[in-house]
């Protein structure tokens, strides 16, 4: 199919409280809205690239340039219908994984519209809900981190994340173990430790934790190996995975025992089943990772996170854990268990709701094939 038209919006969304890792605070969540037309049905994917270029290189603004600039034009001048025929087609886009993401995000809802299929089947998934956890951001003190996470425990969160950075590290983590031996926990540095560094991290080895998340630097595979080798606790990699390609240097190297999959590090839904598929084969469990999404770029981590090897719980939580108003009409709540039912209606299987994005966005560009 060829697209009759590509909308992009920049939003704006308040989150219903602060967010904080070792790369910054987060108060306010922006995204690229991507919609596209073909034959009166619309798909709709979202770039989580971020304000300011903390998590990864990428900025709105950087994907904003990329998708107007280079991808679009890509998907107004060819005929695109799978996901397969948008990475060989983008091909010769060097980087820019997060604006690559969004567009094949939306290329899945519209091709799920067209075929009446929902992006689960799709993609072969088995579950109707999935495992999640909460991720907590760095808090004031690690009194308040525990009462912080005592809130999450008792809404029925089951496995909770905690941010870490130097300084606040296995303080607040034996803060967090202490007031609740018996619970799921797991750490995530984004990138904040070094090999000079990393020593002061060994406590955190007799927590009694699920993972540490990347706690060397974003680009590193090879001192990852060096420190898994120095713990006991599985380390597992996020920002480092940004390819297939990458995923299997981490595991030859044994950089790392779980993999975090997000779809938009890795450059699109169908990267992020490959990296499932290969540690599948390994016997390498992983999770999805979560951006903060809106309901659109949540439920295609729920649909991704129904497949066979995402046996650990996922950073996808229930709407109001980041919103009071969200851009969709539905809701995803945590169910007891602390599972989270996977859409089942068409692509994405939710439903625009077009005043929020209106009320969030701070600009609209459309373009047309010329
Ligand atoms: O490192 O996993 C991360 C949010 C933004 C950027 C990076 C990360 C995160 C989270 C939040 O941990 C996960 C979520 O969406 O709940
Ligand atoms: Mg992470």
């Amino acid at each position: 199919m060829k697209l009759d038209c590509i909308t992009l919006q920049h939003l704006r969304m308040p989150l219903v409280s602060p967010f904080e890792t070792s790369f910054g605070v987060t108060a306010d969540r922006e995204c690229i809205l991507i919609s596209i037309l073909f034959d009166g049905l619309t798909g709709y994917g979202e770039c989580v690239a971020d304000r300011d270029p903390g998590y990864s290189y990428e900025t709105v603004g950087t994907a904003w340039h990329i998708l107007k600039d280079f991808i679009s034009p890509v998907m107004l001048g060819n005929n695109v219908s799978t996901a397969e025929d948008f990475q060989g087609l983008i091909g010769q886009i060097r980087g820019h994984h997060l604006a690559k993401a969004g567009m094949e995000m939306a290329l899945w809802d519209l091709r799920g519209k067209l075929e009446h299929h929902s992006l689960k089947n799709m993609l072969g998934g088995v579950r109707d809900r999935v495992a999640v956890g909460v991720s907590v951001g760095l808090q004031a003190s690690p009194e308040i981190l525990v009462k912080t996470v005592e809130k999450y425990l008792v809404d029925g969160y089951q496995r909770i994340k905690i941010k870490i950075k130097p300084g606040r590290d296995v303080g607040d983590t034996a803060a967090v173990r202490n007031a609740f031996p018996e619970i799921k926990l797991q750490v995530d540095a984004n990138s904040a430790f070094s090999l000079e560094t990393w020593e002061t991290l060994k406590p955190l080895d007799v927590l009694d934790l699920l993972l540490i998340e990347q706690p060397l630097h974003e680009d590193d595979i090879w001192d990852h190996r060096v420190l898994q080798k120095a713990l006991r606790t599985p380390i597992c990699l996020d920002e480092s995975i940004i390819t297939p390609r990458h995923a299997r240097y981490a595991l030859e190297m044994e950089a790392c025992k779980i993999i975090n999959i997000k779809a938009g590090r890795v450059g699109g839904i169908s990267q992020a089943v490959a990296i499932h598929d290969l540690c599948r084969d390994k016997g390498i469990p992983v999770w999805c990772g979560g951006m903060l999404e809106t309901g659109v770029g949540r439920a295609s981590n729920l649909a991704l996170a129904s497949l066979p090897g995402f046996i650990l719980p996922g950073d996808i939580s229930a709407s109001n854990r980041y919103y009071a108003e969200d851009i969709i009409e539905e809701s995803f709540s945590l169910n007891s268990g602390s599972t989270i039912d996977v859409p089942d209606g068409v692509g994405l299987g939710v439903t625009m709701n077009q005043c929020a994005v209106k009320k969030f966005s701070l600009e609209k560009l459309r373009l047309k094939a010329d």
